[in-house]
């Protein structure tokens, strides 16, 4: 039994920043979305709304129109992961929750929509909330923080505590630094490092690296060719104590922390498939 999950992104967008358009039709999405749980992702994380830097607010109803269809799907064709709605909407979350999700995604932890932390609370679902600085129209300029992870660990406590006295169970709740929302390189870099201290929350750290602009400037990639610098956060981070990882590239992902989580937290289990 591995004690990490993997969580697919299928992002139902014309403009997602490294997948825009790729999913945009309900059937694609949903084989993208079989695609990913055949290769180890437990939770799907179906999302209609890019929040890539400067990227422009969908209507509710066409954000609707492009998850649910794709929900649907996944669930009508047997997929065995959980599904995720991520969703700041407190309606879309709400349909999505009746049509089979158990988990909302909120990357404004619950800021976005006034009815969400009921929305989360009615239906006994899981949350996760992240810290986002700001918006996605004007996060990434000039960032600041006196102290990247005392700031963001305050926040992530603040919001936690919100959750709870609007009525969803501690229990249920995610916690996520947010890499890249309204972060420097640096800020990035500090959060991996020192992603242990978020344990102290009590909470599951969940961690977003996944093709992300700061791998970029790293490495000179494009967001396809990021999977080798995702792969090595997603472990910097297994190391660290996150126990779910947010990726695109599911299969290396996951051999590689099937490898990290049997070298840091033995027994491990062997594979009789394998060819020497
Ligand atoms: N990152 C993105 C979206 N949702 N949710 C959580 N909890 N953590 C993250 O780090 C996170 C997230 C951005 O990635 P992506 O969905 O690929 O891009 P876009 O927002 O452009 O659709």
């Amino acid at each position: 039994m591995s004690d990490f999950t993997i969580m697919g992104v299928v992002n139902v967008t014309p403009d997602s920043f490294s997948d825009g358009g790729r999913y945009l039709d309900a059937q694609a999405a949903i084989e993208h979305g079989l695609e990913l749980e055949a290769e180890g992702a437990a939770i799907l994380d179906v999302g209609g709304e890019s929040t890539r830097p400067g990227a422009d607010p969908v209507p509710e109803a066409e954000e609707l129109r492009r998850v649910i269809p794709v929900i649907e799907g996944l669930i009508a064709r047997g997929a065995g992961a959980r599904i995720s709605i991520d969703t700041s909407k407190a309606a879309v979350a709400a349909r999505a929750l009746d049509t089979g999700a158990t988990l909302v995604n909120d990357v404004t932890a619950l800021r976005g929509d006034p009815d969400m932390a009921s929305v989360v609370a009615a239906a006994g679902a899981e949350c996760c909330l992240m810290h986002m600085l700001g918006d996605p129209r004007t996060m990434q300029d000039d960032p600041h923080y006196d102290d990247v992870v005392g700031d963001i660990k305050a926040f992530l406590e603040e919001r936690m505590a919100f959750a709870v006295t609007a009525g969803i169970a501690e229990e249920r709740i995610l916690l996520d630094p947010g890499i890249g929302f309204g972060k420097t390189v640096e800020h990035n870099l500090a959060l991996l490092r020192r992603l242990g201290e978020f344990l102290d929350l009590g909470r599951p750290v969940v961690i977003g690296t996944s093709r992300k602009s700061f791998l970029g400037r790293l490495t000179g990639r494009a967001p396809d060719e990021r999977v080798a610098a995702t792969v090595a956060t997603n472990v910097l981070a297994y190391e660290r104590g996150a126990r779910l990882f947010r990726v695109h590239d599911v299969a290396p992902v996951h051999d590689a922390l099937t490898v990290t989580a049997a070298t840091v937290r033995p027994p491990w289990t062997i594979r009789t498939s394998t060819t020497e």
